[in-house]
């Protein structure tokens, strides 16, 4: 029995760095999963807006991802926080964070959904898992009018996806390079926010094996997209990733 309610869209990469910070932290929460779109009521009653993951708490409702993260920092002993208490290594967490949030998340998601949203069998199947049983009947029974309404809501074209994958390799050569020489972490010696939300947001670009109750494995994602996946994998910015993703997630 918990208090905590966790609102998602269950694939959602902002939803899963929600998920891998109160994990982490042993807080229970019951997840209330839904499809986008189907998310926008839920969230509402939980006194949430437009956007996912929300957490209701006793106390108040937290409507954003970081948010959440300082909200289950400020119940972990500091050794353990996402958030260090040194002002520099602190402001260099938050840097990496904010640009991974800005820029980082929306990328991903639409070259993900870029390549997903046409291959019709696994998309459904991916969408109709972790969700309501009246969900999981409506997208089965209504697929394209659902990708219609998720490839406007995301302005996904061959244009657009092409950019974002650009911006992927971008971020990702940088990142490389920030953990060059085998660093395990981005900033300092342990975990912190930085590396949680790089690599929660760059898991549409990786699909790590850890996560395939979220997201569908690597070995059934379309061929094109599965061969990015791989080159994406093979990198050390997403050879860091999986690192984080086995050791610490
Ligand atoms: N800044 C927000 C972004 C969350 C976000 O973009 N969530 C997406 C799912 S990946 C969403 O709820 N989209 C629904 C919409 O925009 O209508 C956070 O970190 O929580």
């Amino acid at each position: 029995m918990t208090d905590l309610v966790l609102v998602t869209i269950p694939f959602s990469h902002y939803c899963d760095k929600a998920r891998w910070a109160l994990d982490r932290a042993g807080i229970p929460y019951e997840e209330r999963a839904h499809l986008p779109l189907l998310h926008y009521l839920p969230a509402r009653l939980a006194g949430g807006g437009k956007t996912v993951p929300v957490l209701k708490t006793p106390e108040r409702t937290l409507c954003d991802s970081t948010d959440i993260l300082h909200w289950v920092d400020a119940r972990l002993p500091a050794p353990r926080r996402l958030f260090p208490d040194e002002p520099e290594a602190r402001a260099e967490v938050v840097r990496w964070e904010e640009r991974f949030d800005a820029s980082l998340g929306p990328a991903a998601r639409r070259w993900a959904y870029g390549h997903l949203l046409p291959d019709l069998e696994n998309t459904r199947r991916l969408m109709q898992q972790n969700v309501p049983a009246a969900e999981a009947l409506a997208v089965r029974a209504a697929y394209p009018v659902a990708r219609a309404l998720l490839r406007r809501g995301l302005n996904t074209n061959p244009e657009s996806c092409a950019r974002s994958l650009a911006r992927l390799h971008e971020l990702f050569d940088e990142v490389g390079a920030a953990v060059s020489g085998g660093r395990e972490f981005l900033v300092g010696d342990r975990l912190s926010a930085a590396d949680v939300t790089f690599a929660a947001l760059a898991a549409p670009a990786l699909f790590p094996d850890r996560i395939t109750r979220w997201l569908c494995p690597r070995d059934q994602l379309p061929a094109p997209m599965r061969a990015e996946v791989d080159r994406f994998r093979a990198t050390p910015a997403g050879a860091y990733a999986l690192r984080l993703y086995s050791h610490h997630r």
